[in-house]
């Protein structure tokens, strides 16, 4: 394959050109809050766009990086803070870097041992998840939060661990400030 360049539009994350654009709505997310009433409430309502993803795709081998654009917008259901899904890769020893370009928001990340982290992301700020552990962007502002993303062409991911058991902590608004807290769903298993 040869070179290729592409430009990452501020403050909207918009990446041109790009090759594929994942969006994701609340009818996405079934599960994955933990206020589940407020979840139905607002999904009855509307089925809101809580994140956009731009890539530039490459093969998916060993060697690649992939890389793009993603764009969590802000909200909350109930407490809690609009998020991605969040993953595992699928070869799970592979690593991705984050940097953060517009907004305010939180990775939160955990290993399947049971370490967990949640880093602050800021703009200007790079953050490296390393190998093994799942990760989330989470939106804790008033703005788009949106970050650069690379990762290996081969990593892959893996939704069902995270989608089966969610995270061990969450991020919620408490007194109008983010309060990182156990998931009360979290399953052990
Ligand atoms: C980041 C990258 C993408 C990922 C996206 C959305 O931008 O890690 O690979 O697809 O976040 O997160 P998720 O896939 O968990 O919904
Ligand atoms: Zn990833």
């Amino acid at each position: 394959m040869n070179p290729f360049a592409s430009n990452i539009h501020l403050p909207e994350g918009l990446l041109t050109p790009h090759h594929t654009r994942i969006t994701r709505r609340l009818s996405s997310m079934k599960g994955q809050y933990a206020d589940q009433p407020a979840f139905d409430t607002m999904l009855a309502k509307e089925d809101t766009l809580i994140y956009e993803v731009y890539e530039n795709k490459v093969p998916e081998v060993r060697g690649q990086l992939l890389h793009g654009t993603s764009i969590v917008h802000p909200g909350k259901v109930g407490d809690e803070y609009f998020m991605t899904k969040g993953h595992f890769h699928k070869v799970l020893a592979t690593a991705e870097v984050y940097y953060c370009l517009h907004g305010h928001g939180f990775m939160m990340m955990e290993t399947p041992e049971g370490e967990s982290s949640a880093m602050e992301l800021l703009p200007g700020m790079v953050l490296y998840v390393p190998p093994c552990w799942a990760h989330r962007s989470i939106n804790i502002g008033n703005d788009d939060l949106v970050t650069l993303f690379i990762y290996p062409g081969d990593a892959g991911h893996d939704y069902g661990t995270i989608e089966t058991k969610g995270f061990r902590k969450i991020i919620v608004e408490n007194d109008s400030q983010p309060a990182i807290v156990d998931n009360p769903h979290w399953l052990a298993k």
